[in-house]
């Protein structure tokens, strides 16, 4: 048996349109990937696009390059990740499944208040069953009411399909984040196709290996330091194998500006400008400088000789960077705004949105369903009623169903 198994690719998530093209031609990679080593199927965990809502120009890339592997006739099999949700619990997913490029493997039905979940059959005899991420991992409550004895009893080559972060196996550096502990697994299946957390873990259990195979391509500056490239698991021979997809090497410059003045800042960036060969550079500056400001480094300069010298994109971070001439501001630095949302709503006094939440789901999940409900950009060609209205609907649903 031969598959594929990858996560989070967050279509359409840069701003950046050099880094939105990578992370497309990143997923395009590891689709061309699966065709050439003619894989039986295409595991997708969660986090396909960045918003509920793509844009037509994503969608259209993503549907071509999936209609390539339907063509060559290797299933997809997939479940929905946190953003691939909109807050009124409509995915786009639901469309590439009605159109049969993708097939949602998360279904089941409610028998006594259990959650028996169904197996789909590929067929090369692997059968899988998933459960899907919520934001906020929500879908706790549903690993809850799980009936477990209903799968762990199946017998043959089992893939458990999720998207959350496990307690046990979360790097250092994310420990803050909500998860779930590694015992709401189901037992002795095969594989473990995880997703969420965007880093690269393999851990062997008793019957076979929980993966996380980290994003197809890096989401956001900090991954990009931190993975450096996308990545996704190639299962053959009976084992799992992390591969890299590093269409552009990495080159990080990273200077400590502390004590030291602008210009002498400025002369320690020029000295590491050298041949990039077509590499993204991550341009880190942080630290306090001695005299002057941040704005007096000539950054778009400095930027514009690394293109000179052959750089695909460069991004620069000085978040970190304060000029001695103030008192710093000390401000924590959040890895997402998930993460602000957070800590924003945990300072909160929530006494009346209690209220509202009617007690059926905690006050904090609540306000983030509305927040993801407000973040709604208006899609391309829909009109600014169609959109209001939208908005107004998709609240109603948030206060009514509270789900
Ligand atoms: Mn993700």
């Amino acid at each position: 048996m031969k598959f594929i198994h990858m996560a989070d690719c967050h279509l359409g998530g840069w701003r950046d349109q050099k880094l939105s093209s990578l992370g497309m031609e990143s997923f395009e990679y590891a689709m061309h990937f699966a065709v050439e080593k003619e894989v039986d199927f295409i595991l997708i965990s969660g986090d396909l696009f960045n918003t509920s809502v793509p844009a037509i120009d994503i969608l259209k890339k993503t549907t071509f390059a999936m209609a390539l592997v339907r063509k060559a006739g290797i299933p997809i099999y997939m479940i929905c990740g946190s953003h691939d949700f909109s807050p009124s619990g409509k995915t786009i997913i639901d469309v590439l499944e009605n159109a049969e490029l993708v097939k949602n493997v998360v279904s089941g039905q409610t028998d006594e208040g259990k959650i028996k979940l169904d197996f789909v059959v590929d067929k090369s005899g692997a059968k899988i069953c998933g459960m899907l991420g919520k934001r906020g991992t929500l879908e706790k409550s549903i690993y809850e009411k799980l009936d477990y004895g209903h799968i762990e009893s199946e017998d043959g080559f089992k893939i458990f399909m999720f998207h959350s972060a496990i307690s046990e196996l979360k790097p250092e550096e994310l420990q803050k984040m909500e998860d779930i502990p590694q015992s709401y697994l189901p037992k002795g299946f095969d594989y473990y196709a995880g997703g969420h957390v965007h880093y690269r873990h393999v851990k062997k259990t008793d019957s076979g290996e929980i993966v996380f195979p980290g994003p197809t391509f890096p989401n956001n500056f900090r991954e990009l330091m931190d993975l450096k490239c996308g990545s996704f698991s190639y299962y053959h021979e009976g084992k799992c194998e992390l591969l890299n997809i590093d269409l552009h090497k990495v080159n990080i410059i990273r200077i400590d500006a502390h004590g030291k003045d602008t210009s002498f800042v400025e002369k320690e960036i020029r000295f590491r400008i050298k041949d990039f060969d077509d590499s993204i550079v991550l341009l880190k500056v942080h630290g306090t400088l001695s005299n002057g400001k941040p704005a007096d480094i000539p950054f778009s300069n400095l930027i514009e000789s690394m293109y000179d010298r052959g750089a695909f994109s460069v991004l620069k971070n000085t978040t970190e960077l304060v000029s001695s001439e103030f008192d710093p501001i000390k401000i924590k630095s959040y890895s997402s705004s998930d993460e602000v949302e957070d800590k924003l709503i945990s300072e909160h006094d929530m006494g009346n949105v209690n209220e509202l939440s009617g007690g059926k789901i905690s006050a904090e999940a609540l306000v983030k369903q509305m927040i993801t409900g407000l973040s709604m950009e208006k899609p391309e060609g829909m009109t600014k009623s169609d959109y209001e209205n939208k908005i107004v609907e998709d609240f109603d649903e948030i206060l009514n169903n509270k789900q």
